[in-house]
This record gives structure tokens, sequence and C-alpha cells, in this order.
């Protein structure tokens, strides 16, 4: 796998050095994550906030049938302008078949990152277990990449429209450290707290490094929670109805399997008249920051 891979230069030189790194996904930044302009910024204030922090950002992504760890600056363009979803297991799809824009989710992100030898990760909501799984079997393939990957995620919980108690339990079975950056409480992406715990708290980004360093199951990676800042969370009562409004949609649409969360997205962001966007750039800048500092810490060891 990690012959097939092409890293840039700079992230390819900052691995041979043993600088910080952090891996970034695309499919965020991507009109399935983000509507366009606000995608470009997302990305132009998360390279700033890694690269402020003094760590060397990687970008994953599929081009021209290759996988892809750092972009160069000209290629962050056609990126922004992807559509085509790549899961951990799509990424050999895309491959063998030449995808020549592929945008990559947690999973794929965590599967290139272990592969390169990169040990963290930013991105702004993981996947889950969806409501209703228990019918559908809708289980994001992110929670087995975090089982599988030792990379530390850094991320602001997930979005409510998924089974979050639900998702605890399955990252618990799998055996995945989830702690919460400076707080108690496992984070709903818009909303500081989901009204669950996390099971430990992190004070310090040298805590978070020492645990991925000392984490008995060996595959595992490790789960960092951090909560939006206070002044960019949204209100609770508005997104509620987003929610409902959102799911709802996308039951009487028919929409399933992939499709299922940029379309929830999408409506999400529709139902609170474009709110949710300044709070999700806050947000995924803000976890981007921290996992710069997670980077520095694990590149001191
Ligand atoms: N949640 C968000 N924004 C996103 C995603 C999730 O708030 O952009 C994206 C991420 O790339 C994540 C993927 O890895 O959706 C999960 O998709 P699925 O539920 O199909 O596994
Ligand atoms: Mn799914």
């Amino acid at each position: 796998m990690s012959s097939a891979i092409r890293i840039s230069a700079a992230v390819s030189a900052a691995l041979e050095a043993g600088r910080p790194v952090v891996a970034l996904e695309s499919t965020i930044f991507s009109s399935l994550g983000l509507p366009a302009p606000a995608n470009g910024e997302a990305l132009r204030r998360c390279l700033a906030a890694v690269r402020d922090g003094g760590a060397e950002p990687a970008v994953t992504a599929v081009l021209d049938g290759q996988a892809r760890v750092g972009l160069d600056p000209g290629e962050e363009e056609r990126v922004l302008a992807g559509t085509a979803k790549v899961a951990e297991r799509d990424i050999a799809v895309a491959l063998a078949q030449g995808l020549p824009v592929g945008v990559t989710t947690v999973s794929a992100s965590l599967a290139l990152a272990h592969a390169v030898g990169i040990g963290v990760f930013a991105t702004g909501g993981i996947g889950g277990v969806h409501r209703g799984a228990g019918v559908t079997g809708d289980i994001s393939a992110d929670l087995d990449a975090l089982a599988n990957h030792p990379v530390v995620t850094v991320c602001a919980g997930a979005k409510a429209f998924l089974d979050l108690a639900r998702t605890l339990e399955y990252l618990e079975t799998a055996g995945v450290p989830v702690l919460g950056w400076q707080h108690d409480w496992f984070p709903a992406f818009y909303l500081r707290s989901s009204g669950l715990r996390v099971p430990h708290r992190a004070q310090t980004a040298r805590v978070v490094a020492d645990v991925l360093r000392y984490r008995v199951r060996e595959r595992t990676g490790v789960l960092l929670t951090v909560p939006i800042p206070a002044a960019d969370e949204l209100d609770p009562v508005m997104l509620d109805e987003a929610l409902a409004g959102a799911l709802a949609a996308c039951a009487a649409e028919g929409v399933t399997g992939a499709a299922v969360t940029p379309f929830v997205l999408g409506r999400i962001e529709r139902q609170t008249a474009g709110a949710s966007v300044p709070a999700n750039l806050a947000l995924a800048e803000n976890n981007a920051r921290v996992a710069a500092a997670v980077a520095v810490a694990l590149a001191g060891q």
C-alpha cells in the first residue's frame, strides 16, 4: 500500500526529519462537506492553524489514480471541486480505475496516515452509528478505521443526526480510548455537549501523545474530542428542528448508503439558513490547532 502513495515533497521532508505532521481529510473541504466558497476558506484556515501550531499539514486525496498525502498548491482547487467520496475500502478501487479526483473520508485518511507514519489526524466530525442502525445496519467505516489505525483523531465529536450513545458504545467495544479535550462531555459538533460523558478528560497535548504511546491494544487509534469554541456554538433548539427536518427529508427521498451523510449535511445547512457554516469552519480550525499541539508533543517523544 505505502508504495502506491505519493507523498508531497514538504510532507516527506517533515516525516524524514521527524518534524510534526497533521493529516487532514478532504471530504470536508469538498462540496460534499461544505458549500463553496466556505469549503475553500475552511481549507485555508485549517492549513494555517496547523502551520501556526508548528506542524506540517498533509491533506489526503486521490488524484489521477494516485493516493496522495500532502497536496501541491495548484492541486487544492481540484480537491475543493471533488465529488467522488472515497472511504477506506474505496481507495483500492480508485487506484485500480484511475479515478481523476477522489475526496477522502476519515476512514480513508486514517489508512493513508497510518501507511506513511503520520500519528495525528484532524477533522470536523467523525462518522458514527446512524440512528436506526439496528434496521439499516448503517455504521460508518470511520469507526472501524479508528479501531485499526494507530493515529490520534482530533474531532468535535459527531453530528447529532447520528446515534451518539451507540457511537460511544461501539468505540468502547472496539477498544479505542476516547479523551475529552479539557472537557468532560462528548461534543455534538455544533454543540459543546451531547449530554453524554466522555470516559476520560485530557488536559494537555503531552497526555494525549502518551495515551497513544501506552495504549494496550497497539492496533487502535485514539479519539480526542474537542468542543466547539463557546462563542461559535449554535442554538440547540434551532439545531434540533434542523436535524429533524434533515432526517425526515432523507427518509422521504429514500437516500441510502454513502449518500446519506452528504445529503443530511446539505439539509442541515439549508435548515439553519447557513448559520451552521461559520460554526463548522470555527470548529474545524480549532481542531487543526489542537492537532498541531498533539503532533508537536508526539514529535518530541
Ligand atoms: N460529518 C461531518 N462532515 C463531514 C463528514 C462527516 O460533519 O464532512 C464526512 C467525513 O468525511 C466522514 C464521512 O468521514 O462524512 C462519513 O461518511 P459515512 O457516514 O458515509 O461513513
Ligand atoms: Mn454509511
